[in-house]
């Protein structure tokens, strides 16, 4: 995964609604007392500092899109937007310069011997309408920040990534095997996000990642949750394990878990082809595991240490 950092995108700081901001810097600016120009000046300053100061923890808190490795970047891009991240940095961009252009105007209006008052009133006029016009990105902002810290960080160890039709027992399956437990549900599509666990192989430990469900159908016609389980399998997987429910009890028939499975072999990757639900069926030309009665289960595990060492 390169030299990035993925713990970055669990810093960024909370960002200030457009009033919560105004609030901040005009109560510092308050602080600020007495009538004299000098006073004055000082008030101006204080409310530009403030608000530039803000927007820059923000933008310098994000790191470079462009440069980051394409995992994190197209999973970012699924999840909050990346042309929408970069404008609205883009905007903050924009006001922190036009606050500071503002406050330099009023400071040198009251040097030239402008009334204070008045400057001081017309340039707070002028930074509140700034601000005011950047709110949706601030509040998006803030939104991105939340978002974030569900983004998975990858440590340097093998990944094993389960993947298959929905409702099929993935979840199950990375919750017996390993420290993550994912929500577990008779529906299809209950995983909606990344979960990664840690497993021990023997004296080895890897990262097993619980993925959203996918159909067998094109790119272009996938959900977002199909697409971050793909950009899973493409991008992060050194090993895969496709869960076939040959019961059927998932909602979806066999041939379609297999379509699905040509497909995934198709990326290139080492596909480990399981079947889950033994309980509940007698397919055994495969490995087959059962979370309910926990056959097949150390065996898989086995299996896998094999595949990826
Ligand atoms: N009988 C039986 N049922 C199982 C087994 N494993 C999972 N199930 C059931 O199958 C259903 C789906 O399990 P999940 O683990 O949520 O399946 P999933 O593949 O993660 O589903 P999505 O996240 O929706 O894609 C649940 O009702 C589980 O209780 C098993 O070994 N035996
Ligand atoms: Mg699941």
């Amino acid at each position: 995964m390169g030299e990035f950092d993925a713990e970055i995108l669990h810093k960024l700081p909370t960002v200030l609604t457009a009033e919560e901001l105004l609030n901040k810097a005009f109560g510092r600016g308050s602080k600020v007392s007495g009538r004299s120009r000098e006073k004055a000046i000082n008030k101006l300053a204080t409310v530009g500092n403030v608000i530039s100061s803000h927007l820059n923890t923000v933008m310098k808190a994000h790191p470079s899109y462009t440069s980051m490795p394409e995992f994190y970047r197209e999973l970012i891009d699924i999840t909050v937007g990346l042309s929408r991240l970069r404008k609205s940095l883009a905007a903050l961009k924009w006001a922190e310069r036009m606050v500071q252009k503002v406050v330099t105007k009023g400071i040198r209006q009251i040097k030239g011997g402008k009334s204070p008052d008045t400057v001081i009133r017309e340039t707070y006029g002028r930074v509140a309408s700034i601000i005011r016009q950047i709110d949706d990105e601030l509040r998006y902002l803030n939104e991105v920040k939340k978002v974030m810290r569900k983004i998975p960080v990858f440590l340097n160890i093998p990944v094993i990534v389960v993947a298959g039709y929905p409702n099929v027992g993935k979840s199950s399956l990375v919750s017996k095997l390993s420290s993550v437990k994912p929500e577990v549900a008779s529906y299809p599509f209950t995983t909606k996000e990344i979960y990664v666990g840690i497993i021990q192989l023997k004296d080895r430990r890897a990262q097993i990642v619980d993925t959203p469900g996918m159909l067998d159908r094109p790119l272009s016609k996938r959900n977002e949750m199909e697409r971050r389980a793909i950009l899973c399998i493409k991008h992060i997987a050194d090993c895969i394990v496709f869960v076939i429910d040959p019961s059927e009890s998932c909602g979806y028939s066999v041939e379609k878990q297999f379509s699905l499975l040509k497909e995934v072999k198709e990326l290139k990757k080492p596909v480990l082809e399981v079947y889950s639900k033994a309980d509940m069926h007698d397919m055994r030309d495969r490995p087959a595991f059962s979370c309910k009665t926990g056959e097949g289960l150390e065996k898989l595990k086995e299996i896998i240490f094999d595949v990826i060492y």
